[in-house]
């Protein structure tokens, strides 16, 4: 299990207090399909994704992005049950979208540029590590059912 500290948990918890799950979610969400195309074979019912604008454009990117950073949420709600709060989003995303679990890496990453555009200064080094961290651990999470 992953171990955080007080001040891990501190940090997390302060910055997710100010995140915007719609916008943000919807912003990495929209990244992911267009720095990495290919992710965009899986939402296929998602309409007009023909270009950058097109892709950060789309309501309904926004609105799954909103969903996935919401559900993102029940990770730093409680940080010490990553494992347990994914379980059954890994089997689905696993058993029955078939999504590969490195994509989960991405999204992370992805989360991490909204993130430190969003907050600036405020995404200080500490900040980044920690939220690296738990990034990290919800992609493994998700993946967990794979293995
Ligand atoms: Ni993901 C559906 C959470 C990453 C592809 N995903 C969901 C749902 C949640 C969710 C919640 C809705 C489930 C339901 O309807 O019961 N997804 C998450 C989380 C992450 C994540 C927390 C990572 C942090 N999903 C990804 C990635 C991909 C992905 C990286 C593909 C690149 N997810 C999907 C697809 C669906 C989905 C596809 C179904 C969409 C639909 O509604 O048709």
């Amino acid at each position: 299990m992953v171990h955080w500290t007080a001040e891990e948990k501190q940090a997390v918890t302060s910055l997710w207090s100010k995140v915007n799950v719609e916008e943000c979610g919807g912003e990495a969400l929209g990244r992911l399909l267009v720095v990495y195309p290919w992710t965009q074979r899986f939402f296929s019912s998602f309409g007009n994704l023909s270009s950058p604008n097109a892709v950060m454009n789309n309501p309904k990117v926004r609105a799954h992005g909103k969903k996935v950073l919401t559900s993102f949420g029940n990770a730093v709600k409680d940080m010490d049950h990553i494992k347990q709060t994914f379980a059954d989003l890994s089997e689905l995303h696993c058993d029955k979208l078939h999504v590969d679990p490195e994509n989960f890496k991405l999204l992370g990453h992805m989360l991490l540029v909204v993130l430190a555009l969003h907050f600036g200064k405020e995404f200080t080094p500490a900040c980044q590590a920690t939220w690296q961290k738990l990034v990290n651990a919800v992609a493994h999470a998700l993946a967990l059912r794979y293995h």
